[in-house]
């Protein structure tokens, strides 16, 4: 017993080092590579050695074909109603043991589960397919190609897809474009193009380099069909806005400022409140334009002011000054209005 262990021992330390002296492959051997193996045998004869002799055997390794799809990242990508050029990220991985070209299709659906726990409502257009060129895992416009196949895309090696596309406007919150990028192998062929469409071996196995589809189901694949899908999905996040607006008699002539009328001479705040609901995008670049009536006369000492609060739905009688009067119309800009936020613009005119 102890010798055996021994022995095994022995055995063990000089496997380990024929393993270490190969590339260690995870897709494994080469296909079409030829494993030879001799034997030799030495013998005596009347106690004398004699020449060697000996045989071998010489097989190819047939080419087994797999692949993984897979999203980069665990979330859905968050999107603006009229984005352009909105990103989704995917891995597609080689696990054949050759060297193969596979042809890339991004599909959308209609209905039906997304990717992270939602439900498709919309489709995006413009879908288009990058491959990440300068391997910065980033999608960068004019610089990452456009494909329709990664090409020559070696054994235990993998690329970063982006699929691109356009946002339509007028969408809510929440609505959701799943996409499916499929790859499916095929011959390497000749380098700058697509090679010819895969053919499994059938039969029994042959002397020459035969071919097994080894993959599984992924998204909407089968198992064994040479292609692999994964989902991800585009989800909006809007702004919500509200507009109110509303005037308030300041003052008017005969009453001053108690229990002032709207009778001509009159003072009038208007006030413009933008509210935007809770779970929405910020608002940015909020433009206000107001053209007043040929009926009221601006009141261009008191001036314009944004930012202001309200107080249970009323208009406070603070903000800064900002804004501006022109060609009969008050106009102002809120630089920002996050979900549940509420801001106005405030301006008098005096009724003629
Ligand atoms: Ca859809
Ligand atoms: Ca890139
Ligand atoms: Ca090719
Ligand atoms: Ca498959």
């Amino acid at each position: 017993m102890i010798t055996n262990s021994r022995l095994l021992g022995t055995v063990s330390a000089a496997a380990l080092t024929v393993l270490a002296a190969i590339p260690a492959y995870a897709s494994g051997t080469a296909a079409g590579s030829t494993i030879t193996n001799t034997v030799t045998v030495n013998y005596q004869v009347g106690g004398v050695s004699q020449t060697a002799t000996g045989a071998a055997n010489s097989f190819t390794v047939d080419r087994k074909v797999n692949l993984t799809v897979a999203e980069v990242g665990t979330t859905t990508t968050q999107v603006s109603p009229g984005q352009t050029s909105a990103v989704t990220t995917f891995t597609v991985t080689n696990t054949s043991n050759a060297t193969l070209d596979f042809a890339l299709v991004a599909a959308q659906q209609s209905g039906g589960a997304g990717a992270h726990s939602n439900t498709d409502t919309f489709d995006v257009s413009n879908v288009k397919i990058y491959v990440d060129t300068n391997s910065n895992g980033s999608y960068d416009a004019g610089t990452d190609t456009l494909v329709t196949y990664l090409d020559e895309l070696a054994a235990d090696t993998s690329k970063t897809v982006f699929v691109v596309a356009d946002v339509p406007l007028s969408l809510t919150t929440g609505a959701v474009a799943a996409v499916t990028l499929t790859a499916t192998g095929r011959e390497g062929g000749a380098a700058t193009s697509l090679g010819i469409a895969l053919v499994e071996t059938t039969g029994a196995n042959t002397a020459g380099m035969d071919t097994v589809y080894a993959d599984t189901a992924g998204a909407t694949d089968a198992a064994r069909d040479a292609a692999f899908s994964a989902k991800d999905d585009y989800t909006v996040l809007t702004a919500a806005l509200t507009i109110t607006k509303t005037s308030v008699v300041i003052s008017d002539p005969i009453n001053g400022s108690t229990n002032p009328k709207a009778i001509p001479g009159a003072t009038l705040e208007y006030c413009i409140i933008v509210a935007n609901a809770a779970g929405s995008g910020t608002a940015t670049n909020v433009a206000i334009a107001d053209t007043l009536p040929g009926t009221v006369t601006y009141s261009s000492g008191y001036g314009i002011f944004i930012n202001g609060t309200t107080t249970t739905g009323v208009c406070n009688f603070d903000g800064s000054a900002g804004g501006a009067f022109a060609a009969g119309a008050v106009s102002g800009t809120l630089a920002s209005v996050a979900a549940t936020e509420t801001k106005t613009l405030r301006f008098r005119a005096t009724i003629n």
